[in-house]
């Protein structure tokens, strides 16, 4: 299934100067025949559009219809798209699918108009690992680079080049090599969400910076948002003149916090100052382990939708179980 993005952008006669999103998923296979030694493959050809440009509507629709192709007894499906936002959509889809066949996320880092294009080479990986019967019960798979990532775990953690996707808190589950497809670890499915119908809530993610005088996290709470998430310091700090604010939002809305430093998680009980961790929890304001910023924004944003009455329980567990509770 493709959704846009870098694998599909070839240069547009319409468009004065860059490439754009205009391959189907039809054309990525023809242009991989290796795939054909692989897999029996049906492609579905869904958006063709940057990835920053899709929501939690297009990733609702695209689940359900991967939920129907596994019921028709599909092995595995794979889902290409752009990369600026794959590390979120690859989560979202993570916990919108009931876990039955294989599901991968790939993309590309070099269009097919550049030298070196690593499209083809993702695009077989992906079905590779997809056509796997091992990689099926393992949730929503991440393949770029001959990597095989955890959806929960992986970052995009560079701007540009081929290899770009990285897994900080746990490594990748796996690799490819030749036509060999290595898992190496294993982790649990997450429990899935179901969205009720309407449109997504609307949730806000504020990154904290040196010497913010709060003007902006003070604003947050009058526009309407559904919840927040908050990228504190380190082990998960916000300056103490925050407190006020994010104290009076979380009365009203989730209010979660996680650490903007990309790795590691949330402290419980080490900081005792005004908008330490122990602090905001006094507050009300809920930890969310090792899941960054981004994909804790996905997750309220799921289990909002899902049962709002339920969401910060459901936080609660979902961080627990990807930080890998024993
Ligand atoms: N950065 C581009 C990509 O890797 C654009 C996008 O995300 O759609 O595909």
């Amino acid at each position: 299934m493709s959704l846009g993005g870098t694998i599909a952008a070839e240069r547009d006669p319409n468009v004065a100067r860059g490439v754009t999103a205009t391959l189907a998923a039809s054309d990525l296979v023809a242009g991989t025949p290796q795939i054909a030694e692989v897999a029996e493959v049906t492609t579905v050809a869904l958006r063709q559009m940057p990835s920053g440009d899709l929501t939690f509507e297009d990733l609702a629709e695209l689940a359900t219809l991967v939920s129907s192709l596994y019921d028709e007894g599909i092995d595995g499906v794979v889902v290409t798209q752009g990369t600026d936002t794959l590390e979120e959509t690859a989560f979202a889809l993570d916990l919108l699918v009931p876990t039955s066949g294989a599901l991968v996320v790939s993309g590309a880092m070099r269009n097919p108009t550049t030298p070196g294009p690593d499209g083809p080479a993702n695009l077989l990986g992906a079905v590779r690992v997809a056509a796997t019967a091992a990689a099926r019960d393992l949730g929503a798979l991440v393949v770029l680079g001959d990597e095989i990532h955890a959806a929960r775990f992986v970052t995009k953690a560079h701007a540009t080049r081929p290899h770009a996707f990285a897994s900080p808190n746990a490594g990748p589950l796996g690799w490819l090599v030749e036509d060999r497809v290595r898992l190496v670890t294993r982790v649990k499915p997450l429990v899935g969400f179901t969205p009720r119908p309407g449109p997504a809530p609307a949730v806000a993610l504020y990154r904290c910076s040196l010497g913010d005088d709060a003007r902006l996290i003070g604003e947050i709470g009058r526009l309407g948002y559904d919840g927040l998430v908050v990228e504190g310091f380190g082990g998960g700090h916000v300056p103490g003149r925050f407190v006020a604010a994010l104290s009076e939002l979380a009365t009203r809305v989730p209010v979660l916090i996680a650490s903007r430093t990309g790795a590691g998680e949330v402290l419980h009980d080490t900081y005792g100052f005004a908008g330490g961790e122990i602090d905001l929890a006094a507050r009300g304001l809920l930890r969310v382990a090792s899941l960054d910023g981004l994909k804790a924004r996905v997750a309220l944003t799921l289990a909002l939708w899902s049962d709002r009455d339920h969401a910060a329980q459901l936080i609660t567990s979902l961080s627990e179980a990807v930080a890998g509770e024993c």
